[in-house]
């Protein structure tokens, strides 16, 4: 939007909220900038709908706002002179579950139209949407799934200098960029600067225009990451070293964890890495100016935001949905939260919600697996949440006798369905090898991959699971 703006009016500023001295949102530090700089228009992007008060206070000073964002708005929508939300109740706007990088596009692209500019005056930007698309882990279907298209083509093809200067620190090149190369290799690095510096850096590289400045700067976010990384390990390990020592925890339906010195900026991702032993909703908090504030995370299937909501008499504010949420309290409301957290979620948790699930879309059989097949499937990409990679099982598999286990944790098949072979890869799945060794036969669930070697194509299979068939065929 920077961009954009830059390149027809003279102008113009950017500003973003530090996340633990201003919060999330718009702020009235920010507003105090603006007026002081003489600002006349603020367009907030990916917040502003709940911040009717500070809307009005800055019209108070003489400031318009237009609003892009998409998360649910309030009762009271804020003084703006415009707003652009799909998820307004009376929004004719077709498609609802843009991310709020996506909304800000299409007010580009709004202007663009009116203005008389040539598409790719906002078209270039196309890279820095698909990014936010995955980082935000929003749908990728209807609009959004166009976008993804367009943008996964930039960043291939043309992508700008600072996404260009982002993938080249990648230790190994892939030879097409794709949806989850852009949610594990760019996204935590752009979210790093804010998680534990300042997230200006991050909008500095995107506005970068020279090769050395971005690349200078992607080091540093590079270096971020690398201090996220090593704060996010230690506090989970301090944090599973909690739970084993209470063994009352265990046998709880939530998990929620309290340290005064764990860095804000993880705990949401410890929270996700507990949940990856302890299946269940997990809050992870920390003090902060005096102030308890956390980040929690849900299983699939349980509305989190509903039963932090439930809890809201223990707490000083919240925010979030139906996966994830964050929550302010008294340090002396902790114990309060988490009985009362413990105690709405067990009530409302369903034995199904505990236990990981594997979605499978269809049963296949091994003969059906032809290059025909895959290029089918390859024109619904761009995947990701709600355009899922197909997941198949094929039932009565057999082992060749010639799988094994690679690096300790994975295993490497080599499997057959009748006269059919197939070789696949399945990561972390050694545990269960001993189930591959029975004469019994398997039902294996698997996505269809492509792999390249030497110059030749073949398909193979992406094993997510496996367990003794339930046919005798
Ligand atoms: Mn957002």
């Amino acid at each position: 939007m920077y961009n954009f703006l830059s390149a027809i009016h003279p102008d113009v500023l950017f500003y973003i909220p530090h996340r633990y001295k201003e919060g999330y949102g718009v702020s009235q530090i920010g507003i105090d900038f603006a007026a002081a700089e003489g600002v006349k228009l603020i367009i907030s992007l990916d917040c502003g709908i709940k911040a009717a008060d500070l809307i009005g206070y800055a019209a108070g000073l003489g400031i318009d706002f237009i609003v892009c964002d998409h998360h649910l708005p309030d009762a009271v929508l804020p003084p703006a002179v415009a707003i652009l939300n799909p998820k307004q109740p009376d929004c004719g706007y077709p498609y609802k579950e843009l991310c709020g990088c996506g909304v800000g596009y299409k007010l580009m692209q709004a202007l663009a139209t009116a203005l008389g500019l040539e598409a790719e005056s906002y078209e270039r930007y196309l890279d820095l949407v698909v990014t936010a698309i995955a980082a935000d882990i929003v749908p990728v279907t209807g609009e959004n799934r166009i976008l993804a298209f367009y943008g996964l083509k930039r960043v291939n093809e043309q992508p700008s200098v600072g996404i260009k200067a982002l993938l080249d620190l990648a230790d190994k090149k892939v030879e097409e960029i794709n949806m989850q190369n852009l949610i594990f290799m760019l996204a935590p690095r752009i979210n790093a600067a804010g998680r534990m510096d300042d997230a200006k850096k991050a909008v500095e590289l995107f506005t970068a225009t020279d090769p050395e400045k971005a690349a200078a700067i992607a080091q540093q976010l590079h270096a971020d990451n690398s201090d996220r990384k090593e704060a996010d390990s230690q506090i989970t390990i301090e944090a599973m070293e909690l739970l084993l020592a209470n063994p009352e925890m265990a046998g709880r339906r939530t998990t929620v964890l309290y340290q005064p010195h764990w860095h804000k900026g993880v705990l949401g991702i410890v929270a996700s890495r507990l949940i990856e032993t302890y299946f269940r909703p997990t809050v992870v908090l920390t003090l902060s100016e005096g102030v308890v504030c956390g980040s929690a995370r849900s299983v699939p299937g349980f509305n989190l935001y509903e039963a932090i909501h439930g809890c809201r008499e223990y707490l000083l504010g919240y925010g979030g949905h139906f996966a994830a949420a964050g929550l302010t309290l008294l340090p002396e409301m902790v114990v309060p939260f988490a009985q009362a957290f413990e105690k709405i979620v067990a009530e409302n948790l369903q034995k199904e919600h505990l236990s990981p699930e594997v979605l499978i879309d269809a049963e296949i059989n091994f003969s059906d697996i032809k290059f025909s097949f895959y290029n089918i499937i390859q024109q619904m990409r761009p995947y990701g949440p709600e355009n899922r990679t197909p997941v198949f099982i094929a039932r009565g598999v057999e082992n060749t006798g010639h799988s094994k286990i690679v690096k300790d944790k994975h295993i490497r098949f080599v499997v057959r369905q009748g006269r059919y072979h197939f070789t696949g890869i399945g990561f972390g799945l050694a545990d269960k090898f001993e189930l591959l060794q029975q004469p019994a036969k398997i039902d294996l669930v698997f996505k269809i991959d492509e792999n390249h070697w030497n110059n030749s194509r073949t398909l193979q299979l992406t094993v997510i699971d496996f367990a003794a068939s339930k046919t005798n065929c």
